[in-house]
């Protein structure tokens, strides 16, 4: 049965083991806690210390141009994980993170303190009102595959059927990638 089918509390129930997901962190606004810089370092901690999930590579931080309204450039960052809870729920605790970072939702594409989207979640797909996996726009952006492609260059798109590599490979392709800077550089395991 189609994950589609299911209600998000049946899924809920049937999501066992271990799985791997990728997350993007994005962050263009500073606040009380800090640069966005810093607030995107912070995320990758804190996410590393929720229950049932364990960060096992952290991407190098990009400053990269807006994409959408105009606003101030951008961090942007991936973690792969390894998590016991389901996309559901994950997507839960990446929203609360995101609450506890201050972001406050406005204009669709907006300037914001902390983006967090779930890029992957093993190989599964699932297209609902409020959870969309693989993300959508993971293989039109070059600021989510060149930090994603650091840290899983081989993971293979399960609708697309290519790895995050020749995805950003093809996107080099139809037009060169400006606009992605490397800041930092971390400590990095591919998966
Ligand atoms: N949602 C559904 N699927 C997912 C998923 N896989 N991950 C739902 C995360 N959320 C998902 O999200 C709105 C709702 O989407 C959530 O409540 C969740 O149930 P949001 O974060 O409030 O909306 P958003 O981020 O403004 O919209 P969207 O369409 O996700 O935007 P994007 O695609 O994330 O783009 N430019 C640069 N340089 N760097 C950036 O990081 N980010 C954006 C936002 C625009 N321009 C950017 C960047
Ligand atoms: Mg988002």
């Amino acid at each position: 049965m189609s994950d589609y089918l299911l209600s998000g509390l049946e899924v809920s129930a049937l999501d066992s083991g271990v799985h791997h997901a990728a997350i993007a962190l994005g962050s263009n606004l500073g606040n009380a806690r800090g640069s966005s810089r810093q607030l995107v370092l912070d995320a990758m901690d804190v996410i590393d210390a929720s229950m049932g999930i364990r960060v096992l590579a952290r991407s190098h931080l990009y400053k990269t141009a807006p994409v959408g309204p105009p606003q101030p450039d951008y961090i942007n960052a991936c973690v792969t994980v390894e998590t016991t809870l389901s996309p559901w729920a994950l997507l839960q605790r990446l929203l609360a993170i995101e609450n506890q970072f201050g972001r406050v939702r406005k204009e669709r594409w907006g300037a914001r303190s902390l983006d967090l989207d779930l890029l992957l979640f093993s190989d599964r797909i699932i297209h609902q009102p409020k959870l969309s996996v693989p993300h959508p726009r993971l293989h039109e952006r070059p600021f989510v595959l060149i930090p994603l492609a650091d840290i899983a260059s081989q993971w293979q798109h399960p609708q697309l059927h290519k790895t995050v590599e020749l995805l950003l490979a093809d996107l080099a392709e139809q037009s060169p990638i400006t606009g992605v800077d490397r800041l930092i550089s971390c400590e990095s395991r591919s998966l």
